[in-house]
């Protein structure tokens, strides 16, 4: 719905706008001097025009709430306490009734950082420092003795981005004074890099904080470990104090596919911000192994045994332990520029197509099936919340973050472009349909296709879609929402925006806890209302609601930035690789520069040296204080060796070594 219709508006409304301007501008319209008549030239006519224009626009906007009160504010639409279901429901999908038209994108921001706001002091008052937050009991519970910092660290950044200073401070006052990764426990290493790390590093993007940075670093060290196995692809989980690592205890030992290959955005920055490049080495060369093993399409099945290699089982799917795999071959490549991973990336996307994408009876929706016994079997309708990531995943990849406009002017666009940017638009569609399809208005955990005529009935209002009672709860999952941020900044249509809206109103209505107390996960979408759990996940603070909130932001510029898997936002770095260090890059161009003194110059922007200098600077002083660090010095020492660094290089590194350290000599 892009704007208001006259039909919309009631009749009274109608009525009074039609007349009311009207013996108002008749008014304004006599000579301004009595008697005497003068002729206006036609420029204060026409600007006469515009100033009466600019008036009416302004009074509408601030009547028509008013005159429009029949049509639910916002306020009402959202927080409807004391609306009946019944009535909540009839206009859940009703952009004219659910706050959709009669709110401007920053008040939908507000309203959801008020949601964020109302999550986050719930767990400041019951849950302060715990890693899990049972809001109806006002329950918590450490992880690991002493915990992790799971809600706290992975809620930094959007704290950040949403401006809460005050929160932010407090939280960083926590993670630095009061969080210890010392801890004799066991961690999931695939979790604990994507939202500790991930959460630890993005902070430091955001705020240029280096106390994020050296956490950070803290944590990388005892994460490395897990990658030593006969094959280097780390163990499922690590004793963070010990080092020891540990295989799963179940599926055999093997880890996850997804796991083991969603550490590298996080660990390559990591090498990229220190200068070290054993992390991103790590990460690398799971990438290595997984490369070797016998794929179909660039399709991998979900289990990999970290002792041999080789995989376990054959079921294949974009759901639950197969995602990441693809969102971060797609993300290596757009991070850090290595065409390896475009190549698997469009590999894998062919075969995604080939083997698993089909459409649905009767109306032809777009969805991802699983395949049990790998590609030779047959696929199913099964489908995961969490395949939702992929639609986004695909428009980011097919223009490269550009938006869709501007990506079909490059040279490199071509028709299979438009067809992937397709393909992720009705796959949004395909999730926003896993909300559409229930009664509360919220999507399942799982949910079927149906690919058979033939086949009998559905739980759902919609004949296309199924949902198992088993499958029917919600975890305040973000994927849908992360797709429909993605589809509205590549292609700017306003529908992804009014889905986006849609969902929130209905998380916001069933997921709140009574009296303040927080957001909880649900136990059926199907019910209503829907009965609730009492857990609040870290990612409903660090993905839902960020996605939510950066939806009626400003276009997000997603040609600089990347979201890991857990939300976190990362710098896109361009071509580098993890061995590529910022001292290698300057002693080549030391010798370098020596042979070639005296060759032609491109004429170079100083701002843009002066900016490059800066960054090269940095990098290289981190550098310095981590190897300070990893020699046994204090943090106070190893500030002082990096601000020496910083120092020494300001006042000798030459333009051309900068230029030359870049690749642009
Ligand atoms: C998040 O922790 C990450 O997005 C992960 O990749 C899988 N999904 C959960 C949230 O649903």
């Amino acid at each position: 719905m892009s704007s208001f219709s006259m039909q919309g508006i009631p009749a009274r409304y109608r009525t009074r706008r039609d007349s009311e301007p009207k013996s108002w501008y008749a008014k304004k319209e006599r000579p301004f001097y009595g008697g005497v008549p003068r002729i206006r030239p036609k420029f204060y006519r026409r600007r006469r025009f515009f100033v009466l224009l600019g008036f009416f626009i302004i009074v509408a906007y601030f009547v028509l709430p008013y005159f429009g009160h029949k049509t639910p504010t916002a306020a009402t639409a959202v927080d409807a306490g004391d609306d009946s279901d019944e009535t909540f429901i009839a206009r859940l999908r009703d952009p004219r009734r659910n706050g959709y038209t009669s709110l401007t994108p920053t008040q939908k921001q507000a309203k959801i950082r008020d949601t964020f706001s109302q999550s986050w002091s719930a767990y400041k008052v019951s849950a302060w420092g715990k890693d899990e937050f049972y809001p109806r009991t006002k329950g918590s519970r450490f992880m690991v003795d002493g915990g992790l910092g799971w809600i706290i660290v992975d809620s930094l950044d959007t704290l950040a981005l949403m401006g809460l200073k005050d929160e932010l401070a407090i939280a960083r006052d926590w993670v630095i004074n009061t969080l210890t990764y010392d801890t004799d426990h066991d961690v999931n290493v695939f979790e604990t890099t994507i939202r500790m790390l991930g959460g630890l590093l993005s902070a430091y993007h955001l705020t240029n904080d280096n106390a994020y940075l050296n956490k950070a670093l803290d944590l990388g060290n005892r994460l490395l470990p897990a990658y030593k196995t006969a094959t280097g692809i780390p163990t499922a989980s690590i004793n963070l104090h010990s080092g020891v690592p540990l295989e799963s205890h179940d599926d055999g030992g093997a880890s996850s596919t997804a796991e083991v290959t969603s550490l590298q955005l996080e660990m390559k920055y990591l090498s990229y911000l220190s200068g070290n490049a054993a992390y991103g080495d790590a990460a690398e060369r799971v990438m290595e192994v997984v490369r070797q093993r016998p794929q179909t399409g660039g399709l991998v099945p979900i289990f990999i045994y970290p002792e041999t290699g080789e995989w376990r089982g054959h079921l294949t799917r974009l759901g639950s332990r197969g995602d990441s795999y693809y969102e971060y071959l797609a993300k290596q490549w757009l991070m850090f520029g290595d065409e390896t991973y475009e190549q698997e990336w469009d590999t894998a996307l062919a075969g995604i197509k080939h083997y698993l994408v089909r459409q649905t009876e009767p109306n032809k929706l777009s969805f991802v099936g699983e395949l049990p016994d790998g590609v030779d079997g047959l696929l199913t309708g099964k489908m995961d919340h969490l395949v939702c990531f992929l639609p986004g995943t695909i428009a980011l990849a097919t223009t490269r973050g550009k938006t869709a406009s501007r990506a079909r002017h490059e040279a490199w666009w071509t028709r299979s472009h438009d067809e992937n940017l397709a393909l992720a638009e009705e796959l949004t569609r395909s999730c926003f349909e896993m909300y559409n399809a229930t009664v509360s208005g919220l999507a399942p955990e799982i949910a079927y296709f149906r690919m058979d005529p033939a086949h009998p009935g559905t739980t759902t209002d919609l004949p296309d879609i199924s949902i198992e009672p088993a499958d029917a709860h919600n975890l305040m999952r973000p994927e849908t929402v992360e797709s429909l941020f993605m589809l509205w900044t590549i292609t700017g249509e306003e529908k992804y925006r009014q889905w986006s809206w849609q969902i929130y109103v209905a998380m916001e209505r069933w997921m709140r806890v009574a009296d303040d107390g927080g957001y909880t996960s649900l136990d059926s979408v199907l019910q209503i209302p829907p009965p609730q759990r009492d857990n609040m996940e870290s990612f409903w603070l660090a993905e839902t609601l960020k996605y939510l909130y950066l939806t009626f932001g400003s276009p997000y510029n997603l040609e600089k930035e990347i979201f890991n898997t857990e939300a976190h936002p990362l710098p896109i770095i361009g071509n580098w690789r993890p061995k590529d260090t910022t001292a290698d890059k300057l002693a080549g161009a030391a010798v370098d520069s020596a042979e070639t003194a005296g060759s032609s110059r491109k004429v170079v922007d100083p701002e843009h040296i002066r900016e490059l200098k800066m960054k090269q600077i940095r990098r290289a002083a981190l550098e310095v204080r981590a190897r300070a660090l990893g020699q046994g010095k204090n943090a106070k020492e190893a500030s002082r060796i990096q601000k020496q660094k910083m120092d020494e290089l300001l006042k000798t590194l030459t333009d051309e070594e900068v230029l030359r350290a870049a690749g642009e000599l």
